[in-house]
């Protein structure tokens, strides 16, 4: 008697949730409907979705009309279009499974649908991450549900390999499903270097990421990822966008030129978002299938808005042709190389290497070796005594010094030649064997002609001693 009264409360309490959850859908289509700007005027939407196959080359050339190098930048691109996403969890993989959506998404006909990787109709795959975003017939990649046992600790794990370093402006996640209530983003500076967190998203910072939240940024202290709620309500059900700029609230974005600090925090290799928890009405508590079941993360886009990082060296990005295949390199400009121009030439280190600014091209100088070498290394003592740090090496022609200025011992540079000739002294009439600058050698006493091997009009007998 008393588990069945006990019974009949759960389920009238059930039932209540159940209703109480109906009203708060109500409210919010109504919301929604009311105030559409509350989803339109979200930032992601002011943010042009790229791809590489929809846009026309910008005319950015690193030489000007009458040949001056410049600061040149690859094209702005979606860098995540149509890259493999590496995920940790997905939906009918295993077995097919159903889910149950929140409210009518305009291209469900039914309220439940199944999930499964071996029917393409039902599948859900990484690959519609990144896939042609089309908004009349949008593609998304889809988790497992809390029936499955996805939520919080349990995370899934979105990792993108761009394959190359990227200046990043912002990540940008399109949700089919609710926005998550607590979902982070983290990437890597460079290839094999720990993850570093980007931002937090969050209604429960402290409980969920110990972090307090909208920490200030401070100048001395811009890269830090701070934790943020907003854009996490659980409205819109569907379509919400979520953009990351990564600039944004940054003291020295105004001088991103002179900010390493911020020129290495929108660096950027690999990205993986880690969704942490799922926003819910909180009906799950009652462990319903069918409540369980609509919940989960599904989303449609994921676009990362950046250029192919080459230091303002290179105005394109290419796939290498070297060891390795397919990977994609700085097409570069300016006497530089390296995947992101990052350094000079091998002949063009008169000077350290820097990047591009929108005054300074600051391409590489060639080493000033006056034609006699191919080959030189950047002396910084040199640099810093005489403002060409170039040494030259092996340099032809007999000659030697930083820039094959001299002539090696005993030879002279006859007027207008870069190559110096021997002075073939005789060491019988020479008091040594450097000749002068005009190629006269010194000759000993009644000793003359220009190599000093003979002797001077009424001198004889030319010996060691002279004439
Ligand atoms: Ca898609």
């Amino acid at each position: 008697m008393r588990s069945l009264i006990s019974r009949q409360s759960v389920k009238i309490a059930f039932e209540m949730k159940a209703s109480v959850r109906r009203i708060f859908l109500l409210i919010f289509s109504i919301f929604l409907i009311k105030i559409p700007r509350f989803v339109i005027a979200q930032p992601a939407e002011r943010t042009p979705s790229i791809d590489p196959l929809h846009y026309l080359p910008a005319k950015n050339p690193c030489y000007d009309e009458t040949g001056q190098p410049q600061r040149c930048v690859p094209d702005f691109i979606n860098a995540a279009f149509n890259l493999g996403v590496e995920v940790t969890n997905t939906c009918g993989e295993r077995q097919s499974t159903k889910f149950c959506v929140q409210s009518g998404h305009m291209g469900m006909k039914k309220v439940c649908d199944i999930c499964d990787s071996r029917v393409p109709q039902y599948a859900h795959p990484a690959s519609y991450l990144t896939d042609f975003n089309d908004p009349d017939k949008e593609t998304w990649w889809q988790s497992e549900t809390m029936n499955e046992g996805i939520q919080y600790p349990h995370s899934v794990n979105l990792t993108l390999r761009l394959g190359k370093s990227f200046d990043i402006t912002y990540v940008r996640l399109k949700f089919i499903s609710p926005r998550p209530e607590s979902f982070a983003i983290y990437k890597k500076t460079k290839e094999g270097e720990d993850w570093t967190p980007w931002i937090y998203y969050s209604a429960s910072c402290r409980s969920t990421y110990k972090l307090t939240e909208k920490a200030p940024i401070l100048p001395e202290n811009e890269d830090v990822a701070q934790c943020t709620r907003e854009f996490l309500d659980i409205s819109p059900l569907t379509g919400g966008n979520i953009a990351f700029s990564t600039l944004e609230g940054r003291p020295s974005a105004e001088n991103f030129e002179e900010s390493e600090v911020l020129q290495k925090w929108v660096t950027s290799t690999e990205i993986m978002i880690v969704l942490n928890r799922m926003n819910t009405f909180g009906d799950e508590v009652f462990r319903d299938k069918s409540v369980l079941s609509s919940y989960y993360y599904a989303i449609s886009d994921f676009a990362v808005g950046g250029r192919c990082k080459c230091n303002g060296h290179a105005s394109q990005c290419v796939k290498s042709t070297g060891v390795g295949g397919d990977r994609l390199v700085c097409d570069c400009k300016h006497f530089t190389t390296g995947t992101d121009c990052d350094r000079c030439d091998p002949f063009y280190v008169d000077r350290p290497w820097r990047a591009a600014t929108s005054d300074e091209a600051n391409e590489c100088l060639p080493c000033q070796c006056n034609h006699l070498s191919r080959r030189c290394y950047f002396d910084e003592k040199l640099y810093n005594d005489t403002g060409h740090g170039g040494h030259c090496i092996d340099c032809a022609g007999n000659t030697q010094g930083p820039h094959c200025e001299e002539c090696v011992p005993n030879h002279w540079r006859r007027p207008n030649e870069t190559r110096c000739t021997a002075c073939n002294c005789d060491e019988t009439g020479s008091l040594h064997v450097q000749c002068d600058e005009q190629g006269q050698c010194p000759c000993k006493a009644g000793v003359g002609g220009q190599r000093c091997d003979q002797c001077l009009a009424g001198f004889y007998e030319f010996t060691a001693n002279g004439c």
